[in-house]
């Protein structure tokens, strides 16, 4: 009975049979590689993405650095920003506390929106009488107040003596911190 069995059909089925087998491969094969490339791009997208974002981090660092520093480095130091912020108000001196350099030149930026009813004589005050200091500031003003800083590190007192209280009123005090200036190094002319 098998003898009878066709053969050329049999081995056409057979070609068949491989030439399906070939064409999935290649259907299989083709698959993956486009898996493969969407898998790529979807690396690199992701990337990219990391990178943008890292940009975005770094533009906000910067830009936050800039507009809060001044917040940031307080107290005000005089080394750093060159111009000390100093506002005058009910609360006292803000900021409280201003750190400068013996012997240094520095430049006050002072300012106040108060209204002159409030003050005496229409002024806010700064007086450290260990440091030399009796300044006035008019209602509703700014004043740029250069002012060397005496050659005698330590903390000393400052107030206003013209509004709320004045001297005897905690809040109207702040500090002034004198740092020492830094030593001339050995061998090189300060
Ligand atoms: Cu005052």
């Amino acid at each position: 009975m098998t003898d009878h069995e066709p053969q050329p059909p049999a081995s056409r089925r057979e070609r068949r049979g491989q030439e399906r087998e070939a064409l999935h491969q290649v259907v299989v094969a083709r698959r993956d590689a486009r898996r493969a490339q969407r898998e790529r791009a979807a690396r690199l997208d992701k990337l990219r993405k990391l990178a943008f974002g890292g940009i975005v981090v770094a533009v906000l660092a910067v830009g936050g650095y800039l507009a809060f520093g001044d917040f940031l480095r307080r107290p005000a130091d005089a080394a750093s920003s060159g111009i000390i912020d100093v506002q005058s108000s009910m609360a006292g001196f803000t900021p409280s506390e201003i750190d400068v350099t013996a012997g240094q030149t520095v430049t006050l930026k002072w300012w106040t929106q108060d209204a002159a009813p409030h003050l005496t004589n229409g002024v806010h005050t700064m007086v450290s009488p260990d440091l030399g200091l009796h300044e006035e500031l008019p209602a509703e003003s700014t004043r740029l107040l250069t002012w060397t800083v005496p050659d005698k590190p330590g903390t000393y007192d400052v107030y206003c003596d013209s509004c709320c209280g004045g001297k005897d009123a905690p809040q109207m005090h702040g500090k002034i911190v004198v740092k020492a200036a830094p030593a001339a190094v050995p061998g090189t002319v300060g």
